[in-house]
C-alpha cells in the first residue's frame, strides 16, 4: 500500500517533468491526417522538448526543414481544420494559451519551399486564459488532444503556412521560463475570399520573452487579469461570422439589423446549425467576451461559467 502511493507520487513527479508534446497531425475535414505528412517535422519530433527562445528561428516554424519532406494539403476557406496533439501523455498537459497564425507564401513561390520570412503572420485563432480579477486563473486549452479552428473564409485563395503555437507557463516566472510548442503545416486555401488579412508579424520578432502574458508567474499572485501574446486575431470579431438574421425572426418593428460588427454577445445562444461560428473548444461567450456567439455545427455553445461559454 505504501510502496503503491510511493510509486504513484513518482509517476506523477516524472509526469510532471517530462510531460511535453507535439502537433505531428493536420486535421482536414474530420480527418487526421499522417504524421508529418502535411506538418513540417519538427526539431523535436522524437524528444517531444519544448523550445525557449523567442528570439531564434526556430520559433517560427520549430524545425530545421525549410524545404522539408512536408507536402501541401488543400483546403477551403471557411472549413475547419486543426492539429492532433502527441506526446507524453498526448494532451496540453500544461497550463498555457495557445495561438494560431497563418502567413501565405509570395507569389510563384511554393509554400513547401518557402520559409515563412518576413513581416507575413497574421493571427487566426486563440485559446487565452480566464481571469476574474484575481481569486483565479484558468487555462481552457489545457488536457486538449486537438485543437480545431476555421480558416476564416475572408482568406484570399493561396499557399499558406499554418503555424500553432500552445505557450506553456508552469515555470514562465523567469526570462525563458515559458515553453513553446510550435508546428507549421502547408496548405493550399481555395475558394477563398477577398479580405486583407493583418495585423501582420514576424517570426522571430513578434515576441521578446517580455510580455507580460509570457514573462508571468500564473500562480502567486494570482494575475488580476491576463495578456494574450500575439496581435489580435483576424479578422475583427463580428466581421468574420455575422448571425444569420433569421428569416423567422419576426415582425418586430425594424430593428436596428446592424449590418457590421457592433454585435452585443449574449451568453445564451441558440446554436444555429450553420458552417459558420466558433470552432471545438472555442470560446464563445462569457463576460467581455466580444467574438462569434455560434459554433459551427455540431457543436453547441455551453456557458462553463460566468466568463467563459465553450463550443463543445
Ligand atoms: C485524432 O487524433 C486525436 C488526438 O490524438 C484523437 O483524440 C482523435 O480521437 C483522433 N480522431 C480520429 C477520428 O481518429
Ligand atoms: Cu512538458
Amino acid at each position: 500500500m505504501k510502496s503503491l502511493s510511493v510509486l504513484v507520487a513518482v509517476a506523477a513527479l516524472v509526469a510532471k517533468v517530462s510531460a511535453h508534446y507535439t502537433w505531428p497531425q493536420l486535421i482536414v475535414g474530420g480527418t487526421n491526417t499522417s504524421s508529418w505528412q502535411y506538418v513540417r517535422e519538427t526539431n523535436n519530433w522524437q524528444d517531444l522538448n519544448p523550445m525557449t527562445d523567442v528570439s531564434s528561428v526556430d520559433v517560427r516554424c520549430y524545425t530545421s526543414e525549410e524545404s522539408g519532406t512536408a507536402s501541401t494539403m488543400s483546403v477551403a476557406a471557411g472549413s475547419t481544420v486543426g492539429f492532433t496533439v502527441d506526446g507524453n501523455p498526448s494532451n496540453l498537459y500544461h497550463p498555457g494559451v495557445l495561438n494560431v497564425y497563418m502567413a501565405q507564401a509570395p507569389a510563384g513561390t511554393d509554400v513547401a519551399s518557402w520559409d515563412g520570412s518576413g513581416t507575413v503572420w497574421f493571427k487566426i485563432y486563440q485559446i487565452s486564459a480566464v481571469t476574474d480579477g484575481g481569486t483565479s486563473i484558468t487555462f481552457p486549452a489545457t488536457g486538449l488532444t486537438q485543437v480545431t479552428f476555421p480558416i476564416p473564409s475572408e482568406t484570399p485563395s493561396g499557399q499558406y503556412l499554418i503555424r500553432i503555437e500552445h505557450i506553456a507557463l508552469h515555470v514562465a516566472s523567469s526570462f525563458g521560463g515559458a515553453q513553446f510548442y510550435i508546428a507549421c503545416a502547408q496548405v493550399e486555401v481555395t475558394n477563398g475570399g477577398t479580405g486583407t488579412p493583418g495585423p501582420l508579424v514576424e517570426f522571430p520578432g513578434e515576441y521578446t520573452g517580455n510580455e507580460p502574458g509570457i514573462l508571468i508567474d500564473i500562480y502567486y499572485p494570482i494575475p488580476t487579469s491576463y495578456t494574450q501574446p500575439g496581435p489580435p486575431v483576424w479578422p475583427a470579431s463580428g466581421a468574420s461570422s455575422p448571425p444569420p438574421v433569421s428569416t423567422t425572426s419576426n415582425a418586430h418593428t425594424t430593428a436596428p439589423t446592424t449590418s457590421t460588427a457592433t454585435k452585443v454577445t449574449s451568453t445564451s445562444t441558440a446554436s444555429a446549425p450553420s458552417g459558420t461560428g466558433a470552432a471545438q473548444y472555442a470560446q464563445c461567450g462569457g463576460q467581455g467576451f466580444a467574438g462569434p456567439s455560434t459554433c459551427v455545427s455540431p457543436y453547441t455553445c455551453t456557458v462553463v461559467n460566468q466568463y467563459y461559454s465553450q463550443c463543445l
